[in-house]
């Protein structure tokens, strides 16, 4: 089907021609040059800067109101924002994407050419930081009073190359020419002090302060990077901080010729925005690491202060004007340093301090896995925030003497199990013990989630306060996982439920009822098979790798992890090719596995398997035995710009963590949105999509919650599945050879290794059975167009619970109590 011209779903804020003048205006005025000479970077530039024209303008007005009315904001303190790119998405929400498209055009110029100019700003590493991207995007859209706050890292997450099959890490430079999107505000930087010492003093009235000498300070210097509402007045803002040298450099040491060493203050300070995930395996990452975390915590909670000082001269208004919520724990210091604040520099008793900060912060938990939750040696917060540890100090002997001994007289037991402080050899801070202590609210972000985390992850803590933990279930932004991204499929529901469908998602419900109609399948499934035609053609020109359109694709894009099963999903494309081999006419309908996985660089066994499902496609793709039935591609270097052309193309959403693991997941709700089926297991948000869509549209295999534990319980042996399994056993074997390395075997033994004597800890082999099973139906389901046709739209208009504006009312209503400002 031919790509309908998308249609400007709002209320256009600027003609085709009054966007060309503007255009050709910033071509000359912001770029320096003329449409006869500029390239497509200045012709980028000149479109971001007269949509900035609206921009700017709604950005002033949002700070103004908020300003004049008082109103109670929060503040999303992240490690992480994982934008993407900005111009189309903020074309979209302006209402200019149509004028823009036709000035552009007018002009000579393609759209997307001109938007592929920008790069991502890749700073998250995956759904935590893609969620918080979404939920400022849903704060706009809605009118809420927001300000995300993070780091300015100069790079995001490394740039993926492969080479030989093997991952290698690239630094990122998102902003090396400048980025028409962010401004700078010198008039709001803040100092940061680090390391030192602690005085006690006593003042003329006699009572003892704490004073911390700092050993250092850093500058922060804050950029604005405008969020832009739906169709809405609001432009709110994500305020990135950078570190600076507070001198920026010693002038003495300069001019006597220590060029060297005048620069060293300089470039030690701005390491801490220098990267997102310092590696932290080294001690000088570690505390590289918790730095960068104090330093924003540090920024920002001077930030939100100086702005309530506007208005209020002590602090008996302050949580009811401003919430915190800590995205997981990487902000966590932010507790102690605004009970820091409070009483050492505003002179509040510990008790009003303290009940400020209970009443202010809110914590999200992403993960229960127990790496994943942060503990910092007692003896680095000692070295780098020595106050800070005093108050943590404080703090747990509080919570233990009093609550803890409360509940559980003469305990000490208890008290050991819950103190904030582990003991050991290296005594450590538990930092996600420290938020549940503090906060108001602790959430988990999909239904089974927030139950785990009350019943496994901190059941003691629910014995205590049940009433503080609370659900919020995950949810995407339909303004980039559908309009932006599936222009042809949003013009398809524009036209069958209207156009209100980007912000109430559950509109789409309305096109359910179509699900059988002939014709409304084959214009759905013509879009779904454009998509594949664009996915192909990005995977020829990146991959060399020729797919076909008309085979089902099988995705499988997120993070690289154990725990996500990626192995999973190649012993099951090594069974399949076994088949093949053995069997050139087995039964299968043509089948592309498409993976897109960044490792973390120290994660040896995560960099293995993306170097055996390299190889194993090397293998695959070219052989002419299997008659192209099966392809596997790697594509490289995934991110937000990449997966805009994936969730769109995909028929089956691969969703395989072991039940109990994945907290949420994002993309599964993406890829359902856009009309693909989900192969998953009973975990995270993948219980509540099937409950959305049915169980007749959604294939659930492997075991559930309850059977991983009791297995592990019993006594898991990864042998016994590999002695039971004729074909398990060969695909593991077959890792072992060097089939797949002509010349060295062995290369890819790791993952057969890390699955029998490493103890298999996701149950990878336990759950292969019922994968492969499972993944029989999918073909055979597949086969048949028509009622694929169906399940795919019923996938798709049913998912209207998974817009993050729905996850966002759920936070005002269970925990920001939030008013919008800005009228809608
Ligand atoms: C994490 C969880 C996901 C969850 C996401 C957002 C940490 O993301 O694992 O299950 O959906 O946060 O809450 P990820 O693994 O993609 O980095």
């Amino acid at each position: 089907m031919a790509a309908k011209k998308a249609k400007a779903t709002n209320t256009v804020a600027l003609s085709k021609d009054q966007f060309k003048d503007a255009i050709v205006k910033h071509l000359r005025s912001t770029c320096g040059t003329d449409e006869a000479r500029a390239n497509n970077q200045a012709w980028w530039k000149a479109t971001c800067a007269a949509v900035n024209e609206l921009v700017f303008d709604r950005l002033t007005e949002t700070s103004k109101a908020n300003a004049d009315k008082d109103s109670r904001a929060v503040h999303y303190l992240s490690l992480e924002f994982l934008m993407g790119r900005l111009t189309v998405n903020n074309m979209h929400n302006v209402g200019v994407f149509g004028a823009a498209r036709d000035a552009l055009a007018d002009l000579g110029k393609d759209v997307n050419d001109i938007c592929d100019e920008e790069p991502d700003m890749a700073l998250g590493n995956g759904g935590l930081g893609r969620l918080a991207a979404c939920f400022i995007d849903s704060l706009a859209t809605l009118n809420y009073p927001a300000v995300g706050y993070g780091i300015h890292y100069e790079h995001g997450l490394f740039r993926q190359e492969i080479q030989g099959g093997r991952q290698i890490e690239r630094p990122d430079s998102w902003r090396e020419y400048g980025n028409p999107w962010e401004i700078c505000r010198p008039e709001s930087i803040q100092e940061v002090p680090l390391y030192g010492y602690v005085e006690t003093v006593f003042g003329e009235d006699g009572k003892m302060r704490k004073v911390w000498h700092a050993g250092r300070q850093i500058k922060g210097v804050p950029w604005d990077i405008p969020v832009v509402g739906y169709e809405a007045k609001t432009v709110n803002v994500l305020r990135l901080w950078e570190s600076k040298a507070a001198d920026f450099f010693d002038w003495d040491v300069f001019n006597a010729g220590g060029y060297i060493d005048s620069q060293s203050e300089k470039s030690q300070a701005e390491a801490v925005s220098k990267v997102l995930y310092p590696n932290d395996e080294s001690e000088a990452g570690k505390e590289l690491r918790l730095i960068q975390q104090y330093f924003f915590c540090a920024c920002s909670l001077k930030d939100i202060i100086r702005r309530y000082k506007r208005n209020h001269s002590d602090f008996s208004q302050f949580s009811k004007q401003a919430v915190i919520q800590l995205n997981d724990t990487h902000p966590t210091v932010a507790i102690p340093e605004l009970m820091r604040i409070l009483i050492d520099e505003e002179g509040l008793v510990w008790d009003d301090a303290w009940k400020i900060c209970t009443e202010t912060f809110a914590y999200t938990n992403h993960t229960l896995l127990p790496e994943a939750l942060e503990k910092w040696a007692v003896y680095l917060f000692e070295k780098v925030l020595p106050r800070h540890l005093e108050i943590i100090y404080e703090i747990n002997r509080r919570f233990l003497e009093d609550e803890v001994e409360a509940k559980w007289p003469g305990n000490d037991e208890m008290k050991r199990h819950l103190s904030i402080i582990e003991e050991g050899e290296t005594r450590m801070v538990r930092m996600a013990y420290l938020c549940v202590v503090t906060c108001f609210k602790t959430n988990g972000v999909a239904a089974m989630h927030s139950e785990l985390v009350k019943e496994d992850l901190f059941p003691e803590f629910y014995e205590l306060w049940p009433e503080r933990f609370v659900n919020v279930t995950n949810g995407v932004t339909p303004r980039r996982w559908l309009l932006a991204c599936n222009e042809q499929l949003a013009n398809m529901y524009n036209e069958t439920v209207g156009t209100d469908w980007p912000r109430k998602l559950d509109e789409l419900k309305g096109a359910a009822k179509f699900a059988d109609d002939a014709k409304f399948q084959k214009n759905f499934m013509a879009i779904k098979r454009e998509k594949k035609v664009e996915l192909a053609d990005k995977i020829e020109e990146l991959c060399g790798i020729k797919v076909s359109p008309d085979a089902m694709f099988n995705v499988l894009i997120k993070r690289l992890h154990e725990y996500k099963r990626q192995h999973l999903a190649l012993l099951h494309i090594l069974a399949l090719y076994r088949r093949l081999l053995e069997n050139p006419d087995y039964d299968m309908g043509p089948q592309v596995f498409i993976f897109g996985s960044k490792a973390a660089p120290g994660y040896k066994l995560a960099k293995d398997i993306i170097y055996a499902i390299n190889k194993v496609a090397d293998k695959v793709n070219n052989d002419p035995r299997i008659k192209d039935k099966l392809k596997v591609v790697f594509m490289p270097n995934y991110r937000v710009t990449l997966a805009e052309k994936l969730f769109p193309a995909g028929d089956v959403s691969l969703q395989i963590s072991t039940a109990g693991y994945e907290a949420s997941g994002t993309g599964n709700m993406k890829f359902a949105l856009n009309g693909a089926l989900t192969l998953g297991t009973m975990d995270g948000a993948n219980v509540e999509i099937r409950e959305e869509v049915g169980d007749e549209n959604i294939f659930i295999f492997g075991m559930d919650c309850d059977e991983v534990k009791a297995l592990k319980a019993a006594g898991y042996n990864p042998w016994d599945y590999y002695y039971g399994n004729p074909e398990l056993k060969a695909v593991l074997d077959w890792l072992e050879t060097d089939f797949f390395t002509p010349g060295a075997p062995g290369e890819l033994a790791s993952i057969k290794h890390s699955l029998l004597e490493g103890g298999d800890p996701y149950l990878v082999l336990a759950d292969f059975e019922s994968f492969t099973t499972q993944y029989t139906a999918v073909d055979v389901a597949y086969r048949d167009q028509k009622k694929w046709a169906k399940m795919a739209i019923i996938n798709s208009a049913s998912v209207g619970k998974f817009n993050s504006d729905r996850s966002i009312e759920d936070y005002v209503d269970r925990i920001w109590k939030l008013e919008k400002v800005m009228p809608n």
